[in-house]
């Protein structure tokens, strides 16, 4: 007889199910797979204008996360700070459009999370390759915090970390699957969060590669 972990990275036997993370922060499991054939074309448009790059952070660190934005707004980072703008700053154009199925999936996501009329106006794109990782952090370079957060994972599996409302707080481990949405906002928008060091793996459509979207209202 084996005995099953409850969550392991290889199961995508979860989809059509909700993993609560706390009172309003919720993963709406296989929710983009639906999507994914119109958002993977509308996902190279947007590299073609804005390729992946590696940011700087103000502590003058190379991020292993590559990036880049679509929508009127983009989240940059230099030795300067963290900041949102709405010119990539390696072409000196505006950021791509965000694009319809982008807005559709968003839109509905949040819906389903419990957030009606949400309009982003940020997504930003993370390339995590295997080995990239994001340390603890809150999201609070946006104006708003009573608009909800929107995440979409693609390609191979992470360790989602899940904390509290203080760094120290202990965070939980949360996997996210290839089509996994993620909505958070409210009581959970400021809690802290990161993804623990990816590990060697493909997928069919992305490679090796996990492809993070995360819409926000920014502006
Ligand atoms: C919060 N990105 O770009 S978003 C970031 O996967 C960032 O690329 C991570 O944090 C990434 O600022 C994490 C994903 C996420 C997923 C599920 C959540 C955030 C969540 C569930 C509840 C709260
Ligand atoms: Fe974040």
């Amino acid at each position: 007889m084996s005995t099953a972990p409850l969550f392991d990275l290889d199961d995508h036997h979860l989809a059509g199910t909700e993993t609560r993370l706390g009172p309003q922060a919720l993963v709406l499991r296989g929710f983009a797979l639906p999507h994914v054939e119109r958002l993977w074309p509308a996902l190279q448009t947007v590299i073609e204008q804005a390729p992946f790059r590696h940011m700087v952070t103000p502590g003058g660190q190379r991020m292993s996360v590559a990036l880049t934005n679509c929508g009127t707004l983009g989240w940059t980072s230099d030795t300067r700070g963290y900041r949102y703008s709405a010119l990539d700053p390696d072409s000196g154009l505006p950021w791509p459009a965000l694009p319809a199925p982008f807005m559709q999936l968003a839109q509905d996501a949040a819906r389903q999370g419990g957030f009606a009329d949400f309009t982003p106006d940020a997504c930003l794109i993370n390339r995590y390759q295997p080995g990239a990782r994001m340390s603890l952090h809150q999201d609070r370079n946006e104006r708003d915090f009573l608009a909800p957060i929107v995440s979409v994972s693609l390609g191979i599996p992470a360790f989602f970390l899940w904390g509290g409302l203080r760094r120290a707080d202990r965070a939980e481990r949360v996997p996210l699957f290839h089509g996994d949405v993620a909505v958070w906002g409210g009581v959970d928008r400021l809690r802290f969060h990161g993804v623990a060091p990816l590990k060697e793996d493909t997928h069919p459509l992305s490679g090796a590669a996990r492809i993070n979207f995360t819409f926000r209202r920014a502006g």
